[in-house]
């Protein structure tokens, strides 16, 4: 790495203003960027957070203006699992392809302590994938079908009453890996004063707890108004539904009740169309903005330190991944030699240690194998003299035996002699 010149002004102070004398064409730039992103189309992926039977698939239908043919989930499931569809759109010329992520069993188990733990490990799971795809030597992230989860619409119970202590828990660990967008599902069942009274309870809890929602940018003058507007409704009230009723001379999505009829898309009736405004049509770039600069770079900075890499070193001077890289690849070598020493020398202690006790056995050995010979001559000696005495009994035994035999021969020729006298 070159080194750093840092004495040097910075770059922006020698930068110097020009002007033009005639048109040279990159005021195109904005189209030729437009023209790019409609040719690749664009990817956007919804996760709905809420219990079982709360109307994800119905608002879904509702938003997209279409049948995404969902089936409705078991209630008895033992864990919350999450499954994810992708589906391509069409509008005009651009080419939206939607991932649409339900919670099945969401709220269902009676201990509800851990059901977040599911969605936690799905929005990482993602983001690993793509931390795995940027880290490769050869990436082909321009084809890469990106699943991060760019926004989570949160479904509350209707209950009139506050949140319940699972949306808290849910929400508090998700809100720095996701854009939290809470909404009040089946909004058609709370009545108007009940809805401004629960909306404001609802908001309190969350600053209460701490839970970082997503907030509509107010940056951008364009949208700063609208968006600053919008921010005062959340949590949106929504309506959803597959049926249409004729309103006037057009037919609308709506819910028909003996008492009347709510219309999803009637402002009065619901915050559906709000919501529909916000996410898809304002401020759905942002969203994929915010997924990509603030939480996966959150969460890639997080992996990478717990890799040991950092973009200071231990005397907090600026350093670079290669010199890390370097630094970490020294360290290893270092401690593998360490280590190899450490067996080394551990092996010659063993080997010693072996030595020593085979020569103490051997010791042992020649003890026993001199005790043996000794034992062994001193038996021989013994069983010599023994034998040395045997064969001198055996001579003196002959002797006697000869001895005896001639005097026997000797008495039998005096007796007959003395016969014949
Ligand atoms: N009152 C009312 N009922 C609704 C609304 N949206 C959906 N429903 C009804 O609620 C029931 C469940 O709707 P779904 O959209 O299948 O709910 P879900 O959350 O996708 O259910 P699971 O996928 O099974 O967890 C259906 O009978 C819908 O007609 C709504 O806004 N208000
Ligand atoms: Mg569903």
């Amino acid at each position: 790495m070159p080194p750093v010149d840092v004495d040097s002004p910075p770059v922006e102070s020698q930068i110097r203003n020009l002007i033009l004398s005639g048109h040279v064409g990159f005021d195109s730039l904005p189209d030729q960027l437009v023209s790019k992103s409609v040719q690749n189309g664009f990817v956007f992926n919804i996760m709905c957070i809420g219990e079982t039977g709360l109307g994800k698939s119905t608002l879904m239908d509702s938003l997209f203006n279409t049948n995404f043919e969902s089936s409705p989930s078991p209630h008895t499931l033992p864990t919350v699992k999450l499954k994810a569809h992708t589906y391509e759109l069409q509008e005009s010329n651009v080419r939206l392809k939607l991932t649409i992520c339900d919670t099945v069993g969401y709220g269902d188990q009676i201990n509800k302590e851990d059901s977040f733990k599911a969605v936690v490990d799905y929005i990482d799971a993602q983001f690993e994938n793509y931390l795995q795809e940027e880290l490769k030597i050869k990436r082909s992230l321009a084809y890469y079908h990106d699943s991060r989860i760019h926004v989570c619409l949160y479904f509350i119970c209707p209950t009139g009453h506050g949140l319940k202590s699972i949306d808290l828990v849910c929400m508090k660990k998700l809100d720095q890996k996701v854009n939290i967008i809470p909404i009040i599902a089946k909004a058609d069942t709370i009545s108007k004063t009940e809805l401004q009274k629960f909306k404001s309870k609802i908001m309190a809890e969350l600053k209460n707890n701490g839970v970082q929602i997503y907030e509509f940018p107010e940056d951008d003058e364009t949208v700063s108004e609208i968006n600053s507007t919008m921010n005062s409704h959340i949590p949106f009230a929504v309506v959803g539904s597959t049926d249409f009723v004729k309103v006037g001379n057009k037919m609308t999505r709506a819910r028909q009740y003996p008492w009347g009829t709510v219309q999803v898309e009637n402002e009065s009736h619901c915050d559906f169309v709000k919501l529909r405004e916000m996410l898809i049509r304002t401020n759905m770039e942002d969203m994929r903005e915010k997924t990509h600069c603030k939480h996966y770079e959150l969460y890639r900075k997080k992996q990478l330190e717990q890799m040991g890499f950092s973009d200071v070193d231990a005397d907090n001077k600026p350093t670079s991944f290669q010199q890390i890289f370097e630094t970490k690849r020294s360290n290893h070598l270092q401690e593998l030699q360490q280590k190899e020493d450490e067996m080394r020398q551990m092996f010659v202690v063993r080997v010693k240690e072996k030595e020593a006790e085979l020569k103490d056995a051997e010791k042992e050995l020649h003890g026993k194998f001199d005790k043996l010979k000794k034992d062994h001559t001193e038996e021989k000696k013994k069983i010599d003299e023994s034998r040395k005495k045997l064969e001198d009994e055996i001579v003196e035994f002959n002797r006697r035996k000869a001895q005896y035999s001639q005097m026997s021969s000797h008495h039998t020729l005096t007796l007959g002699k003395s016969k014949k006298k």
